[in-house]
């Protein structure tokens, strides 16, 4: 079934049940000296490439590669559209390395047909920190499908990870390979209705309209208005209330650069609970989650009184390119990242989530049923999508499959 997953380091299918295999390690590290030194041989017209995604050109070519051939959904309506800001940002992290940027191009013409990426992480998996790869944006030109081009990519991405003394990785894929720690859904909140059911993203729901639909993911454009009082007006009370920053629960703001030490605390003691989670240190919030335009959005609470950091939400942007409509190219989405709550309840502050990205013109927000989601996706109106993603770990061992809420785990 699996010629090329059926001999590497991962756990497999008929190994599900057996409880007497360890948790870790499937295979020790061996010297550095035993990492084969050239790379793995492609077929004759090809050639590796290590791409310099600081030069605008590389950016370039890698963002058109993707924009043409990366992951669609089941129907090929939509087609993940990351943009080179963003892939400038996932593919640049502290102490990313830039032999893990890997392109294969066709020696005559120089085009680039295929890529696949490494950065470094620190993964815990219950009480072990591991130092891991996080394998992404694995993708093989339209015309090159099913020639074995990715075994060969994911063998010289792991030569070198393996080069510098890295033997694990984490990677998410909508497909199941052997064998999945977990299984996400993917959930969605309409923002944008109207255009959602004009490009096929979702349908009118039985016996709804056009108007009951628009109707039903209306948000309020100020988040948790104080009780309407007698004789006012919804439009009254938002002038009365209205803030310098539009939001809601009080002490709500977009997060600074100052919040770095006070978010990382709050994010480490949170991300404590679950099975299996980043181990963030100061620089990797500061990449990760200080806002960047158009690409990652982060908000906190500070208490008024006590000035302390007590919750925190963010999302990243992911448009997709819409693949059959007449009327729109771009699916603007955001997907939620990491959250904590430890005094606004986790409702309100993805309420709040909701109307800033409605604001910031998004069209849907995107979760995975991760963490402690679960407690809002249904309230705050959110419905099950057709896909799922399965989240893997290489060269380690869980004895048991997880709940998706045991993951503190987004990979972008
Ligand atoms: S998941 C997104 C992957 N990309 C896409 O879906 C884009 C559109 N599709 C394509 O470009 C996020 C191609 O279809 C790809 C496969 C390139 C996917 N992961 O070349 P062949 C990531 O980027 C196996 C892993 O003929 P193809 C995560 C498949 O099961 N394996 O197929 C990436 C089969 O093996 P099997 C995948 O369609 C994680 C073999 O590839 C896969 O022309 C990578 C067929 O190869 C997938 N998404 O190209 C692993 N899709 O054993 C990292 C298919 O079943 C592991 N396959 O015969 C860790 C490495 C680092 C370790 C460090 C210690
Ligand atoms: C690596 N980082 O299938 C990721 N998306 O549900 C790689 N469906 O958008 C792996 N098919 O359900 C990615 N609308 C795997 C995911 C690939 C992309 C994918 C799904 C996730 C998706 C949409 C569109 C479906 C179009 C037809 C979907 C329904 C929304 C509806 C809104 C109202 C409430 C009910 C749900």
């Amino acid at each position: 079934r699996h010629k090329f997953w059926e001999t590497q380091p991962v756990g497999q299918f008929k190994d599900l049940g057996d409880t007497n295999l360890p948790e870790g390690p499937i295979e020790q590290p061996t010297p550095l000296s035993e990492v084969k030194q050239e790379p793995y041989n492609l077929p004759a017209p090809y050639e590796w490439i290590t791409c310099d995604i600081d030069s605008e050109d590389m950016c370039s070519e890698v963002y058109t590669l993707l924009t043409n051939n990366y992951v669609e959904d089941d129907e090929n309506m939509f087609r993940f559209n990351y943009s080179k800001e963003f892939l400038s940002w996932a593919l640049r992290p502290p102490g990313y390395y830039r032999s893990w940027h890997i392109g294969v191009r066709v020696k005559s013409s120089k085009k680039l047909v295929a890529f696949i990426t490494g950065i470094p992480a620190k993964i815990r998996v219950r009480d072990a920190v591991v130092v891991m790869a996080e394998v992404n944006f694995l993708c093989v030109h339209k015309k090159l499908r099913s020639k074995r081009l990715a075994p060969v990519m994911i063998k010289e991405v792991t030569r070198r990870v393996h080069l510098e003394n890295i033997w694990q990785a984490a990677y998410t894929a909508g497909v199941v390979l052997p064998t999945p720690i977990t299984t996400c859904q993917y959930w969605h909140r309409s923002l944008n209705p109207k255009k959602l059911i004009d490009v096929g993203f979702s349908r009118l729901g039985a016996r709804m309209t056009m108007s009951r639909t628009i109707k039903l993911y209306k948000l309020p454009e100020q988040t948790s208005t104080p009780g309407l009082g007698a004789r006012m007006t919804m439009s009254r009370t938002i002038k009365l209330y209205k803030l310098p920053e539009q939001t809601s629960t009080p002490g709500f703001r977009k997060m600074e650069p100052h919040d770095v030490p006070a978010v990382t605390r709050l994010l480490r003691n949170y991300l404590k609970q679950f099975v299996v989670a980043p181990d963030f240190d100061e620089n990797d919030v500061e990449h990760w989650l200080l806002p960047k335009e158009d690409v990652v959005d982060s908000y906190l609470v500070e208490s008024p009184e006590t000035h302390e950091i007590t919750d925190f939400c963010s999302f990243y942007t992911l448009p997709s390119s819409i693949l059959g409509s007449q009327n729109y190219s771009t699916l603007k989405a955001a997907y939620s990242y990491y959250n904590v709550s430890t005094k606004t309840p986790l409702l309100q502050l993805m309420n709040d989530a909701l109307i800033v990205a409605k604001k910031k013109d998004f069209d849907v927000f995107n979760a995975l049923d991760v963490m402690h989601n679960e407690t809002f996706l249904k309230e705050l109106k959110f419905g099950p999508g057709d896909g799922k993603l399965h989240y893997y770990l290489y060269n380690y061992r869980l004895k048991h499959v997880l709940r998706s809420s045991e993951l503190g785990l987004v990979l972008l």
